[in-house]
This record gives C-alpha cells, sequence and structure tokens, in this order.
C-alpha cells in the first residue's frame, strides 16, 4: 500500500493521514467547493477537487471518489466516519474496482447495519440481549400480546435505523397501536425499510461501548471500554475510556462479547460494539458500528496503540502485531466535542468566521483538530471544530486538565460547546462517575451557564477596577 485516499474532511481526514504519513504511504485528500482552502486538503501529498459544496455533491460520490483515486493512482480508499464509511454498496465497489476498502467488507457492514439481521447473527452465541423480539412486526395485536410478556413501558425501534432515529416509546397499551403504524411510515419514509421491532425499554441506561479490532487471519481483540452516556438527543458530547465503573471481571466479560459480535458477521478492522447498562450493571448487545469512530483517541491514549495503524495494517492483510494478554489499561482519557454550536440557545449551529482560534496545549492533552484562525465555518456539514481530549493517571487528573485545556482554548467569532463541556467536568454527578444517559436533560439549563459567566465577568470587572485604581496610584506621584 504505497497511496491512501482519504474519502473525508476534517478532523478525520487530517488524523487518518498523520498515521499513513508516519507509514511512509502517501496521502489524496478530496475537496469539496467549500473546502478549497481547508487544512485536511494542504496536509495532503494531493488533492483533487470533487465537486460543489453540498455533501451528496461532493464527499457522497461515492464512483466519483473511486474514479479519481484510481486516476491518481492510489491503492486504497480509508473512508473515516459519517458520509460514505457504512455504506455497503460503496465498499463493495471499490474493492470491485480493485482498491483495498479500510474498513470490512460490504458483507459485516450490510449485516450489521440492520438491527434484525445482527440479533440474528450473533444468536449463536451466548450475547446478552434486552428482552424484546428479533423480527419485524406489522400485527398490532400480536405486538400487544408481546408488549403485555415484555412489560411496559417498550421501546418500538427501526430495523434500519440506528442513533436514536425511529424509535418510540410507549408506556401504555393503549398509545401501541397509533405509535407503531407512525414508527413504520417513519422508517419506511427515512430508510426505505419499515420493519419495527419491539424491545424492553430500559430507562436509565449508560452507554458503554467496546473498540475491537479484527485482521484476515481470525484474530479479534478487544481495546476496552468507553463510556458515552453524555449525550445530548443521541449526539455524544463527551466520551471517557474506561468507564468509572466497570470491574475487571465485567470489562473482560463485555470484551469477550464483542469480540464474538465481531466473530458473527466475519468482521475485519476497527469496529464498536455497542451495550446499554443497567443501574445494577446488567449489559445488553444494541447495535455494532463498523466504522473508526469519533471518539476513538480516548481508547489510543488509555491502551497506547494507534488504531487508524492497526486499520491500515490489517487491511494489507497483516496479521495483529498483539495479543489480547499484552493489551492492558494505563490512566484515564476524556475527549470533549467541541461544536460551532451555541449552548445558551438550544445549541444552534453558530456559524461565522473565527476570529481568533488558538488551541490548548500541553503534557497530557491532545486536539484532534480540522480548523485554523480566519476560516469560515461551513454551514453544509456537521459543525464540529474539533475534539479536545486529556490524559491523565487518574480520571480526576483527566477531568482537571480538561478545565484547564477549556480555559487556555480561545475562540471568537462562533460560539462553541466549550463552556458546556466546562459544566460537565464540573458538575457532582459527572465527577462521581454515577450518571447515565440522561444526565444532560436531568441537569443542564442554559441559565447555569449564563450564571457561570456573569460571576466570571464580574470577576473581570472587579480585577480591572482594582487594577485602575493601582494604575491611578503610580500615576499620581507627589511630583504630578
Ligand atoms: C435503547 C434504550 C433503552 N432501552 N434500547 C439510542 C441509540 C440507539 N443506539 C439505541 N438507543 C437506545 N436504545 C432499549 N431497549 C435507550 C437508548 C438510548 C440511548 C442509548 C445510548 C446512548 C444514548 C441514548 C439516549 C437515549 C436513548
Amino acid at each position: 500500500m504505497k497511496k491512501i485516499l482519504i474519502a473525508n474532511r476534517g478532523e478525520i481526514a487530517i488524523r487518518v493521514m498523520q498515521t499513513a504519513k508516519k507509514m511512509g504511504i502517501k496521502t489524496v485528500a478530496v475537496y469539496s467547493e467549500a473546502d478549497r482552502n481547508a487544512p485536511h486538503v494542504r496536509f495532503a501529498d494531493e488533492a483533487a477537487y470533487i465537486g460543489e459544496a453540498p455533501s451528496k455533491q461532493s464527499y457522497l460520490r461515492g464512483s466519483h471518489i473511486i474514479a479519481v483515486a484510481k486516476s491518481l493512482n492510489a491503492d486504497a480508499i480509508h473512508p473515516g466516519y459519517g458520509f460514505l464509511s457504512e455504506n455497503a454498496d460503496f465498499a463493495e465497489e471499490v474493492e470491485s474496482n480493485g482498491l483495498i476498502f479500510i474498513g470490512p467488507k460490504a458483507k459485516a457492514i450490510r449485516m450489521m447495519g440492520s438491527k434484525l439481521a445482527a440479533k440474528e447473527a450473533v444468536k449463536k452465541y451466548k450475547i446478552p440481549m434486552v428482552p424484546g423480539i428479533d423480527e419485524a412486526i406489522t400485527d398490532v395485536k400480536k405486538a400487544k400480546g408481546i408488549a403485555r410478556e415484555i412489560g411496559y413501558p417498550i421501546l418500538i425501534k427501526a430495523s434500519a435505523g440506528g442513533g436514536g432515529k425511529g424509535m418510540r416509546i410507549v408506556t401504555q397499551e393503549k398509545d401501541l397501536e397509533s405509535q407503531m403504524s407512525r414508527a413504520i411510515s417513519e422508517a419506511t419514509s427515512a430508510f426505505g425499510d419499515g420493519s419495527v421491532f419491539l424491545e424492553k425499554y430500559v430507562t436509565s441506561p449508560r452507554h458503554v461501548e467496546i473498540q475491537i479490532m479484527a485482521d484476515s487471519h481470525g484474530n479479534i481483540l478487544y481495546f476496552f471500554e468507553r463510556e458515552c452516556s453524555v449525550q445530548r438527543r443521541h449526539q455524544k458530547v463527551v466520551e471517557e475510556a474506561p468507564s468509572a465503573i466497570l470491574s475487571p471481571e465485567l470489562r473482560k466479560e463485555m470484551g469477550v462479547a464483542a469480540t464474538q459480535v465481531a466473530r458473527s458477521c466475519d468482521y475485519l478492522g476497527a469496529g464498536t460494539v455497542e451495550f446499554l447498562m443497567d443501574a445494577d450493571l446488567n449489559f445488553y448487545f444494541l447495535e455494532m458500528n463498523t466504522r473508526l469512530q469519533v471518539e476513538h483517541p480516548v481508547t489510543e491514549l488509555i491502551s497506547g496503540v494507534d488504531l487508524v495503524e492497526l486499520q491500515i495494517r490489517v487491511a494489507r492483510g497483516e496479521a495483529l502485531p498483539m495479543q489480547q494478554e499484552d493489551l492492558e489499561i494505563n490512566g484515564h482519557a476524556i475527549e470533549l466535542r467541541v461544536y460551532a454550536e451555541d449552548p445558551l440557545n438550544n445549541f444552534l449551529p453558530s456559524v461565522g468566521k473565527l476570529e481568533r482560534y488558538r488551541l490548548p496545549e500541553g503534557k497530557g492533552i491532545r486536539v484532534d483538530n480540522g480548523f485554523e484562525e480566519g476560516m469560515d465555518v461551513p454551514i453544509y456539514y456537521d459543525p464540529m471544530l474539533s475534539k479536545l481530549i486529556t490524559y491523565g493517571k487518574s480520571r480526576e487528573e483527566a477531568i482537571e486538565l480538561m478545565i484547564r485545556a477549556i480555559d487556555q482554548y480561545e475562540v471568537e467569532g462562533v460560539m462553541t460547546t466549550l463552556p458546556f463541556g466546562r459544566f460537565v467536568c464540573e458538575h457532582d454527578a459527572f465527577r462521581s462517575g454515577n450518571f447515565d444517559t440522561h444526565f444532560v436533560k436531568n441537569y443542564y439549563s442554559p441559565d447555569i451557564l449564563r450564571k457561570n459567566e456573569e460571576e466570571e465577568a464580574r470577576i473581570a470587572a472587579i480585577i480591572a477596577l482594582k487594577q485602575y485604581l493601582k494604575d491611578q496610584k503610580v500615576l499620581r506621584t507627589p511630583n504630578n
């Protein structure tokens, strides 16, 4: 593998290129009209224009991107996350054009893209699952019978859904019929597949996911867990590794279950197996994400591996260079997703020019960044500016470092989620480790941030006044 085309933009394109460069592999960036001057373009050895700003006319043009890769003699395509990363047809087309897709085979992507197919695939292993059914259901009468058996509240999920799309909570039987028909029509229009199924609704779960990596020689390793419960409307905001609540035994149990999920679909490359965990630490398999995830850096910091390097190596057909016994957790890492969104105004995208943009730096601080001072934040794509990641010997150290790094991070021109990240890191529930997926909903309100900001403004005013009085004393010397 001598040259890789990265079919993505922003921080993840740069992240992948960094490792490719380290491995002596040439890189090709692709860019849309909006990204002509983007850092990921300048970071690459070569770059190719692929179309207008909207993703559909650029970053989602699979066939065109493949043609570009071939014309520039690339050997492989890395899809990053989002865009084409979980598009089975694209993975297939890459391979049928004689290029290497740095990711799993199309079959595994397809299987795990369907919740029902995934449940079917893992059946031969003893993977704990939420009580529910593993077939699509349309008959309301039958559904009522099943829901009664499972017990309310139940959750209707779309088989083709994911990341919370197409889910409906039903608390009582009289709502089941209407919710089911809504769920089916929503799933049909959103995914072109109206299959829905029922599960017991776990009311206050944690979201714990396991990073796995598989090679083409039958080896599958787990790289421990990430705790991702701090999320807002299915959008993760803060992630950490390891989880504050897993025992070594439970970690191993979940790790083994995750590798079995990967085995069930003949997995290759980096993947993440998502679990729900209830208050009694029971865990249940939810779904598998067949890509490198946004939050992979926390895993890299605590395990000491470069996940992108391993992706590239297994894509080249190499065996994984370590065994499960070689892996251990060192320290604690936390990631804050820094979005150009206004936490005081319902997290509305805050577009504009980065008038000032200075990153924090220092020991234990990593910033996976895709922007620079003077750039506009484009409206066409995800508004994530960067990922701020801190690493310490302990969870407390990582949290303290995160607060200091947030204070050091300078952004002017757009609103960001940095103050929101500070709120999370200072909150007792987060600090104690005792929180679930309802953290933001339960504890956050813009008023809290406003009060913090007013308090900061008050302190700044006091300091300014003190300095003013001091300056006056200096100026009023006896000779004046
Ligand atoms: C659930 C659940 C409770 N009970 N399934 C949301 C995203 C998708 N991956 C599955 N999700 C959930 N499935 C049962 N049976 C609660 C969620 C859920 C959630 C899961 C992980 C992280 C954040 C979440 C936020 C709301 C709901």
